[in-house]
């Protein structure tokens, strides 16, 4: 959509200048105070005010625009990240309706835009998105930021209304004719209100990505001015491309996805599933397009489904003896890879972070629907439902395996905190608040930090031997393991389901490794195994990456006072700060061990002067594909990745 006529644009901005100084009356106090509790509790609204709040702006719009296509009156979506980190969010729906509004007698568009939860009461309510933190309104937005813009075509008129924090600093005005109809909302967040205020590429382009997969035919386009990188987002193959996406780098155990989309009392359920070799399942889940990480009934009745028909089907093809138990429901989906998408009018989001879906009724359709699809799946794919089934079969006996070895390591006391790993340097505090463990890379390291750490609080554990790949062993092999064996001890809160954050004797694990490649990989082995065993222990924030230096920076006159640096764009601010590379004795570390104890301390250990990179789970699907592609077997897709991503913990993470 382009602005229709140039000088009309100016005629209008001339005429808004004046009306600013003049113009204002009682009711636009009103809507003053209407979204003044807005600025005063920002967290309220939108969770936080760095970075993840700020993107959740952006969120907000679109999912305004989403509404729209949901309702089906919208199929594309442009986002742009102008220079200024302005950013406008333009769709093709029927517009937010300009006229007066009855009860409140000001234009429509000014009152969602101006009065807190106004925009629900408008739209075609069915499919609002009202859960969690989405679908607090673009009044919202518009409260927290410096500028916003609307410009809503529909009726024949191009209508613009402008604002600053919140408040009109401009009516509504027609500034041209068009035959297009649509709305784009333009706003600047306020820096007076952000801690930054500068948009990230990625975080916005994943979830226009995942909105994209989650409304098959729908275009949204993502174009960022600052530096001229552009993405087109549409999946024609709905959730089977999600699907596809998600597996990369995993083999699948049948070719075609088992998919099915049908609307059953109201709730449109879709669905897509394909078991892969992995051990580990990958279940997600949505309603109406906001990611339930909770779970919530539309999952429950998904994994019903899945457990009753595989059961059925093992049972009638004698794969299970007699005497052996029924597939549970791990077993089933072991390997399994499944999205899962409602929508429903009046979604009721529950649980701790709002992401957990509560309509009772949700579970029996599901249930219903999916039951139908893989009964049908299996009747008509012989050779595919063989293999899910052995796979399932094959699962529940390790399964059972597993559960003797454990007991077996149990009895032995081996993850008992009674038998602390001999490796094991503990600290002296027995307050986990406080309580530091140090996994370290090598022995020499691990000699270092021992000498170099504060002993009342840090706690030190040498791994010397490889780190077992978790991504491709089963859980009795995994406990076999004697490093990992090491760290689940050291830890003392068990794994897997079984894990309780609340008895970490840490919470805060550091995980320190070299700078070169062989670091980077013990990392990446040892991030697998806190993602897919101690995944509390992440949404805790409890586990963190150290930050060695890189150089070592000696000035060659006066005092001589070492500095370090911890990126190269560090090391050449430093130097050029001395007055150049001349200036400078340079030491490149390659290893923590070339690190003396001290300097260990100084540079990464000490809490006064150290980095640590707080790991987080911004995005759980983009991690376990991460995860998958540079832990799997598949070898074609990890090049790939890794030419595309250099620098791979930063993508997973989001800096403390
Ligand atoms: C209220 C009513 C109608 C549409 C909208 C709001 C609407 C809001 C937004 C926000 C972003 N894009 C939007 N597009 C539409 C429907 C009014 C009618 O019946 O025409």
């Amino acid at each position: 959509m382009e602005l229709d006529a140039r000088n009309e644009r100016m005629d209008s901005t001339a005429r808004n200048e004046r009306r600013d100084a003049t113009d204002y009356d009682a009711s636009q106090i009103q809507v003053l105070e209407g979204l003044e509790p807005v600025r005063r509790r920002p967290g309220m609204y939108i969770g936080s005010t760095g970075p993840r709040g700020l993107h959740h702006l952006v969120n907000e719009v679109v999912d305004n625009s989403v509404d729209e296509a949901l309702a089906g009156y919208c199929d594309r979506i442009d986002v742009v990240i102008h220079r200024d980190n302005s950013v406008s969010v333009t769709d093709n729906g029927r517009g937010i309706p300009v006229g007066i509004h009855p009860q409140i007698g000001r234009p429509a568009v000014e009152v969602a835009l101006t009065r807190l939860h106004a925009g629900g009461k408008f739209q075609s309510k069915s499919y609002r998105v009202s859960g969690g933190l989405h679908g607090v309104g673009v009044s919202v937005v518009n409260a927290l930021s410096e500028w916003m813009e609307v410009e809503v075509r529909r009726e024949g008129g191009v209508f613009r209304q402008r604002y600053a924090r919140g408040v009109p600093t401009t009516e509504v005005e027609r500034v041209g004719d068009t035959d297009q109809v649509g709305t784009r909302v333009t706003f600047k967040p306020d820096p007076q209100i952000f801690e930054e205020t500068e948009f990230n590429y990625e975080t916005i382009a994943q979830r226009l990505r995942e909105l994209a997969y989650l409304n098959a035919g729908l275009k949204i386009t993502l174009q960022d001015e600052r530096t001229g990188q552009s993405e087109v987002f549409y999946a024609e193959g709905g959730l089977i491309s999600f699907l596809e996406f998600v597996n990369r780098g995993r083999e699948p155990v049948h070719p075609d996805p088992i998919y099915v989309r049908s609307r059953r009392d109201g709730t449109e359920v879709e669905a897509a599933l394909q078991w892969t070799d992995s051990f580990l399942e990958s279940v997600y889940s949505f309603a109406n397009t906001i990611r339930t990480t909770e779970g919530g009934t539309h999952e429950t009745g998904l994994k019903a489904a899945l457990t009753r028909v595989m059961n059925e089907y093992v049972r009638r093809q004698g794969l299970l003896k007699e005497q052996e138990e029924n597939l549970s429901g791990e077993d089933v989906r072991e390997g399994l890879t499944a999205i899962l998408s409602v929508k429903l009018p009046d979604p009721q989001f529950e649980g701790q972070t709002k992401t957990k879906l509560g309509n009772t009724a949700v579970r029996s359709t599901v249930e219903a629907v999916i039951a139908e699809a893989l009964t049908e799946f299996l009747e008509r794919n012989g050779g595919a439902a063989r293999k899910i089934a052995d796979k399932a079969v094959t699962a529940s006996r390790a399964r059972e395996a597993a559960r003797k070895a454990r007991e077996l390591v149990r009895r032995k006391g081996a993850l008992d905190v009674a038998s602390l790993p001999g490796k094991l340097t503990d600290c002296q505090s027995r307050d986990p608040h406080e309580s530091e463990l140090f996994i370290v890379e090598g022995d020499s390291a691990g000699g270092n930090a021992k000498q170099g750490r504060d002993r009342a609080f840090q706690a030190i554990l040498p791994l010397s031997g490889k780190i077992l790949n978790v991504e491709k062993a089963r859980l009795d092999r995994i406990l076999n393991h004697e490093e990992i064996r090491a760290i689940i001890t050291a830890i003392g809160s068990g794994i897997g389901e079984e894990f309780e954050p609340r008895r970490m004797r840490y919470r805060r694990i550091i995980i320190m490794t070299d700078a070169d490649v062989d670091g980077a990989h013990i990392r990446t082995l040892l991030l697998t195994f806190f993602y897919r065993y101690m995944r509390p222990a992440i949404e805790e924030g409890c586990v963190y990456v150290a930050q060695p230096p890189l150089y070592r920076i000696v000035p060659r006159k006066g005092k001589r006072e070492a500095r370090y640096a911890y990126s190269d764009a560090e090391r050449d601010r430093i130097l050029s700060r001395l007055g150049g590379p001349g200036e400078a004795d340079i030491t490149r570390y390659k290893g923590l061990g070339e690190m003396n104890a001290e300097q260990l301390w100084e540079t990464t250990m000490n809490p006064e002067t150290r980095t640590l990179l707080q790991v987080t789970l911004e995005d759980a699907i983009e991690a376990d594909r991460i995860f998958t592609i540079l832990m799997g077997e598949k070898v074609e897709p990890r090049r790939e990745f890794i030419r595309a991503n250099a620098h791979l913990v930063r993508n997973l993470d989001t800096i403390a």
